[in-house]
């Protein structure tokens, strides 16, 4: 980010705070992502704040922050948390080392399916993991999709555990996910999302991961073109209010804010599969090669990362519940 938008962003975000106090013009809710306008997190998002609109006669909207105009995910979290900014859409994985339940969710070879993410984390099972961000400041208010993240790599396709071996791949910013690399056999650099691709680029790391519309908006479809289909995580995305905003709202206003969150869903989901699609054709036409993976030989590797991070009782429970669901 440069200084002047740095600065330029400081001076909005220090006008008086928005959220709660009614006033004749309504009240602005802020939301930051970190993907570019369009995306389908994004467009979720929007379409929340269309029916906040329709539904309050404009009383209520969202602004919604994109291409990480407020920092990356650890960034936006904060300002979140401390009510600089009402909500923020980022993945699970910058919860994990805070609120240890969210890990839950990004365990290696876990979900066996999108359906089955979906429905674990639409139902209760999702319901007592967004809860646990309650005390940290957090309202969740629901989960978005973030289909399967896979391996890609600079040099030569890791299709096999023995490939990635010594490789150092770029993670997000969660100790569950550094383990997750040294149980696979790689060296993994935690990095915020918006250095990856320079790191990609002048060789600081060997690869990353990351599911096919991230791969294409960030462009590391450029700098790494050996995309293998690992699909080792369908960790997904989390939309989550700031807890001292909302307990400003009045109860009528809360229950429409969590009750558009969740028909934003479906739409959200519908964006999507067809993204997910196109990105994939996209970057194969810009020089991507994708390759099937030996799944088997990774999924082998993981019990590590579950005797490490899966010890207490609460988290054993999760992991119990998501594996029956
Ligand atoms: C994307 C996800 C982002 C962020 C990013 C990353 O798939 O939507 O929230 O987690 O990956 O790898 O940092």
């Amino acid at each position: 980010m440069t200084v002047t938008r740095r600065l330029a962003l400081g001076a909005t975000l220090a006008a008086p705070f928005i959220a709660g106090r009614a006033s004749a013009q309504g009240i602005t809710l802020r939301s930051a992502d970190v993907h570019p306008d369009g995306y389908p997190t994004i467009e979720g998002v929007k379409h929340m704040g269309r029916l906040l609109e329709q539904r309050t006669n404009g009383r209520i909207r969202i602004q919604v922050f994109h291409s990480r105009q407020l920092g990356d995910e650890k960034d936006s979290l904060e300002q979140t948390r401390f009510g600089v900014i009402d909500m923020t859409r980022v993945n699970t994985a910058p919860l994990n080392n805070l609120v240890p339940e969210t890990l839950v969710a990004g365990l290696p070879f876990l979900f066996r399916d999108t359906a089955h993410m979906q429905r674990t984390m639409d139902g209760p099972i999702g319901e007592d993991i967004g809860r646990a961000t309650l005390p940290h400041g957090l309202v969740t208010l629901c989960y978005y999709d973030a289909g399967a993240r896979s391996f890609y790599t600079r040099a030569r396709p890791a299709r096999t555990p023995e490939d990635l071996r010594g490789m150092k791949i770029r993670v997000q910013q969660s100790d569950m996910w550094v383990a997750m690399m040294r149980a696979f056999g790689a060296n993994a650099t935690p990095l915020p999302y918006g250095e990856v691709y320079s790191a990609l680029q002048t060789g600081v790391v060997d690869g990353a991961e990351n599911n096919f519309p991230s791969f294409l908006t960030a462009r590391h479809f450029e700098v790494a073109k050996h995309y293998v289909l690992t699909e080792h995580s369908l960790t997904p995305e989390i939309l989550a209010f700031s807890k001292r905003n909302f307990d400003r709202l009045p109860r009528a206003d809360q229950d429409l804010v969590r009750q558009c969150a969740k028909e934003s869903v479906p739409v959200m989901r519908e964006k999507w599969v067809a993204m997910e699609f196109d990105a994939r054709r996209q970057v194969e036409a810009g020089g991507a090669q994708v390759y099937e993976a030996d799944k088997a030989a990774f999924s082998r590797l993981v019990q590590p990362v579950y005797d490490q991070f899966v010890r207490d009782a609460r988290l054993k429970a999760l992991v119990d519940r998501i594996r029956a669901a």
